[in-house]
């Protein structure tokens, strides 16, 4: 198992070779000077610019130290992407205090990990656009840091904007707290305007300029300082897992009560009750984007330990001769899943590195290991059930396994339905949509045949109108692309999970048919031109395709199989006067999560590290109409 750890576990900017003495500030704090705080919000709404923010302005970057903008997205799709997918901390140094800041993901499908991360920290700092305001995750994230007690300090970002109304947001957020149930001194949270792009913030809307300051002052004065005892039993709770390829694996944790040194032997509390011992071979402190070895750690501190392999997240390290488990985490469940399978396809094997059963569930089982919001279940030969929170969260393991050389199938998603009370439960999702005012009632009328119930109205100023639905989950997938047909990409869409309500009855699915090719060979462009007036293309010119696979969408509700590899010479088109230029409209580039959506139940994506393909799961229109005989749609 160590290898396979060592291939496909992501490295984050782990430098244990930057010990202590290269920042003379680490020192161990004392705990009234710690203060532990989330970052909360909807997602892009600032987060982790606010903390490219925070470390800069508490002088933690060092004058040459170089770093990317927004620099806590470390890893590569988080880049690429500009969304931050998994929670991680740092910590500043400001005056004789320590602050450890923990930036999570806004995205409504990796919600779970604000929910751990929300156990560890004292205070946050909750994000809001000051133009967007209130939006679906603000609602989610607002609810479980209020009811886990937790004491907010509201940021309004962006008010660079031109489009800004402060005032508005505040209000919003006022009537989110109390419609959330916020204890009195929760409603009286604190305020502060921001641009934190620009390294602008200020407690007064009317103030001239500037800076962080007031962030940390904030900080400081209204996040409690943590409780616990240092000289009590040692009792620290794993909330994130990382890993170096040196130390192994790595469980990063808030300690609660007590002191740890490194070389400790401590007791490892499992969630199931299980006790296994356990050494600190190495303890690691946070400082800005380093981590560096440190010899001791005590209550109310954010470390992490090195030297326990079985380690997972919400384990509690508590002291061998008196180990108390901390209360369990709760880890919210999945609402969609997927099936992962061997890729069958005629082209199977060409592409990818690791394409057997074996390879595919060891890759899968790890991932569930550092996952914890994903659940697996082995449903036959070489068929995997992923379990996750979205369509998202799905797709960004999946491209992790494409570009560690995996090449499988996915099948469309599908929602988890459960029985609550002895009746069947699906999950519904709060969906805000913001739409140009003239196209409003074409989404209404689109999400109506969806079964979402409409639940406000409101104009929002620059011709835009904000409409909010609840809508079940799954008449929500495959809805993105519609949406943005709909509006001409001019729309946007959020949602978030909102609860499991009875099942809901059918939904309208997709529309239009496909476009399926009924040979294998490489796309012409002279037979793609013939095919390209019936709907979209999928795909260019000399592309290889196969019997059954998808090469566009119909324009039409019916599939239609077709010919794109047939030379002129073959045809019998009538070619009217000479050669007639061959002018293909340019094809849309089906991203993965944009097929994941689109796919229907008898429809797969192959993946492999090369293409993302879409295909009939019956190859042959034989096969696919035999098969529909025996178990109609
Ligand atoms: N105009 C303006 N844009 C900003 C400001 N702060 C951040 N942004 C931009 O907003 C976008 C999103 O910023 P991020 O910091 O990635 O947002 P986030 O909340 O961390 O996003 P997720 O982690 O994906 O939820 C980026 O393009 C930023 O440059 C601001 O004060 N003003
Ligand atoms: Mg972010």
């Amino acid at each position: 198992m160590n290898s396979l750890l060592i291939v496909y576990l992501p490295v984050y900017n782990i430098y244990l070779g930057i010990i202590a003495k290269n920042f003379p500030n680490i020192r161990k704090p004392l705990m009234q000077k710690i203060r532990n705080i989330a970052v909360i919000a909807h997602v892009d709404h600032g987060k982790t610019t606010l903390v490219d923010g925070l470390l800069e302005q508490s002088g933690t970057f060092g004058s040459h130290e170089q770093h990317d903008e927004r620099a806590m997205d470390s890893n590569d799709i988080e880049k690429e992407r500009g969304i931050t997918i998994l929670s991680k901390n740092t910590a500043i140094r400001y005056g004789d205090y320590k602050i450890n800041i923990i930036d999570t993901p806004g995205h409504a499908d990796f919600g779970g990990e604000v929910e751990r991360v929300l156990k560890m920290v004292d205070g946050v700092l909750v994000l809001v656009d000051a133009y967007e305001g209130v939006m679906p995750q603000t609602k989610f994230v607002v609810k479980k840091m209020l009811a886990l007690g937790k004491k907010p300090i509201v940021v309004i970002n962006k008010i660079d904007k031109p489009s800004a109304e402060p005032d508005r947001v505040v209000d919003e957020m006022f009537d989110l707290f109390a419609d959330m149930g916020a204890t009195d001194e929760q409603q009286d949270f604190p305020i502060i305007y921001a641009a934190a792009r620009d390294g602008i913030a200020k407690l007064d809307m009317d103030e001239e300029g500037g800076d962080f300051k007031c962030i940390f002052d904030t900080i400081i004065e209204s996040v409690p300082e943590p409780e616990g005892d240092a000289s009590n039993s040692l009792q620290a709770q794993v909330f994130t897992l990382d890993y170096d390829n040196y130390v192994g694996k790595i469980g990063i944790s808030r300690i609660f009560n007590g002191t740890v040194k490194k070389g400790d032997n401590v007791m490892l509390a499992k969630a199931d009750g299980e006790m296994v011992k356990g050494k600190i071979s190495k303890l690691i402190g946070f400082h800005g984007l380093n981590r560096m070895e440190i010899d001791e750690a005590e209550a109310g501190d954010i470390v992490a330990f090195a030297g326990m392999e079985t380690v997972d997240v919400g384990d509690t390290v508590a002291d061998a001769n008196n180990p108390v488990a901390l209360d369990p985490m709760h880890i919210e469940e999945p609402t969609l899943t997927v099936v992962f399978a061997v890729n069958d396809s005629p082209l199977a094997g060409q592409e990818g590195k690791h394409v057997t059963s074996n390879k595919i569930r060891e890759r899968l089982e790890f991932e569930m290991r550092t996952n914890v919001a994903m659940r697996l279940d082995t449903i036959g030969e070489g068929k995997f059930k992923v379990s996750g929170r979205g369509e998202l969260q799905i797709t960004v393991l999946a491209e992790n396994m494409r570009r560690e050389g995996f090449e499988f199938s996915i099948s469309r998603p599908e929602v988890i339905v459960k029985e609550v009370e002895g009746v069947k439960c699906e999950p519904f999702e709060h969906l805000v949509i913001d739409v140009p005012e003239e196209l409003g009632g074409t989404v209404i009328e689109r999400l109506g045949k969806r079964k979402a119930e409409m639940k406000s109205m409101l104009p929002m100023g620059q011709g835009f109108q904000r409409i909010e639905f609840e809508i079940p989950a799954r008449a929500l997938i495959g809805f993105r692309g519609q949406f943005l047909t709909d509006t001409k990409g001019e729309g946007v869409m959020n949602h978030s999970f909102l609860e499991f309500r009875p099942f809901s009855g059918g939904v309208e699915s997709r529309s239009y048919g496909a476009l399926v090719s009924m040979t294998d060979g490489e796309t012409l462009a002279f037979s793609l031109f013939g095919i390209q007036d019936r709907g979209v293309l999928y795909i260019g010119v000399q592309t290889k395709v196969y019997e059954g696979m998808i090469i566009g969408e119909h324009s039409r509700s019916n599939d239609l199989v077709v010919n794109p590899i047939k030379g002129k010479a073959q045809s019998n088109v009538r070619s009217s006067g000479a050669d007639e230029a061959i002018k293909l409209v340019p094809h849309r580039v089906m991203s993965l999560e944009r097929a994941l959506e689109w796919i229907e139940d008898d429809e797969l994506l192959e993946v492999t590290p090369e293409n993302i393909r879409i295909r009939k799961k019956f190859l042959t229109e034989n096969e696919r109409k035999r098969h529909s005989r025996k178990q109609p749609k």
